[in-house]
C-alpha cells in the first residue's frame, strides 16, 4: 500500500453543527493523507451517504479512503480498504472480500500484531496509546512501551492510535512511531487544517 504519516478518523460528534466532508477536507488540506470513516451511530442509508461524500473528497485528493467495520460498505462505495477490530470479521475473511484492497487491524499486544502481520494485514493501529474518551469499549492504554515493542519486531506498517495530541505526539514518536493517527486532535479542534500542519510539523522534526 502507498505508504501514509498522518491519518485522520472521523468523528462527528466532536463537531456538531460542522459538516463531515468540510471537517475532513481541512484535515486533509492541513496534511493528513489518509482518512478513516468510522461512524457508530447513523443508520445505513445516512452510512452510506456520508461514505460516498468521503469517497468523492478522498478521491478529489488522490488519497486513500479507508471504511471502519462495514466491508460492504467499503465495497459499495470503492474505498481503498477497510479498517477491523480484533472482535470484527476474522482477517481471511476480509482478505477474501476485499482482494488486493487495504486491510487494516488494530492491535493492543504484540501477538495480536504478529498475527495480523502473518495474516496480511497492510497495516496495523497500534494502540489506545493513551486513555481515550473517543472509543466507549476500547481496552486499557498500553502505553509507550507497546509501539516501542512494534516497531522492534513488526515489519509491516504500524500506527500510532489512542489520546495522541499535539502536546504527546513527539514521545510517541521517540518511542518509534512514524505515522501517527488521532480522531479527537484533528476533527475536534477548531481549525482541522491547523491541527494537522502541526503534528506534520512534528512528524517533519522527527522523520
Ligand atoms: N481505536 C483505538 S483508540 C481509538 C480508536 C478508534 C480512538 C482514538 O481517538 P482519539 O480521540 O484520537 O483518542
Ligand atoms: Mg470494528
Amino acid at each position: 500500500m502507498r505508504d501514509f504519516r498522518l491519518y485522520a478518523i472521523t468523528g462527528e460528534n466532536f463537531h456538531p453543527g460542522r459538516e463531515l466532508a468540510d471537517v475532513m477536507e481541512q484535515a486533509i488540506i492541513g496534511g493528513a493523507d489518509i482518512v478513516q470513516f468510522r461512524d457508530k451511530h447513523s443508520d445505513p442509508a445516512e452510512r452510506l451517504r456520508k461514505a460516498r461524500s468521503l469517497r468523492e473528497l478522498t478521491r478529489r485528493y488522490g488519497i486513500p479512503f479507508i471504511v471502519n467495520d462495514h466491508i460492504d460498505l467499503a465495497l459499495e462505495v470503492d474505498a481503498d480498504g477497510v479498517h477491523l477490530g480484533q472482535g470484527d470479521v476474522p482477517l481471511e475473511e476480509a482478505r477474501r472480500r476485499m482482494g488486493s484492497k487495504i486491510v487494516g487491524i488494530s492491535t493492543h499486544a504484540i501477538e495480536e500484531a504478529l498475527l495480523a502481520q502473518e495474516q496480511g494485514a497492510d497495516y496495523i493501529g497500534a494502540g489506545p496509546v493513551y486513555a481515550t474518551q473517543t472509543k466507549a469499549d476500547v481496552v486499557a492504554p498500553v502505553g509507550l512501551g507497546y509501539i516501542r515493542e512494534v516497531s522492534e519486531r513488526i515489519g509491516i506498517p504500524f500506527v500510532a492510535i489512542g489520546g495522541i495530541k499535539l502536546h504527546n505526539a513527539d514521545d510517541v514518536i521517540a518511542a518509534g512511531a512514524t505515522r501517527l493517527c488521532a480522531v479527537s486532535e484533528i476533527v475536534g479542534s477548531d481549525d482541522p487544517a491547523e491541527a494537522c500542519r502541526a503534528f506534520i510539523r512534528i512528524l517533519d522534526r522527527k522523520g
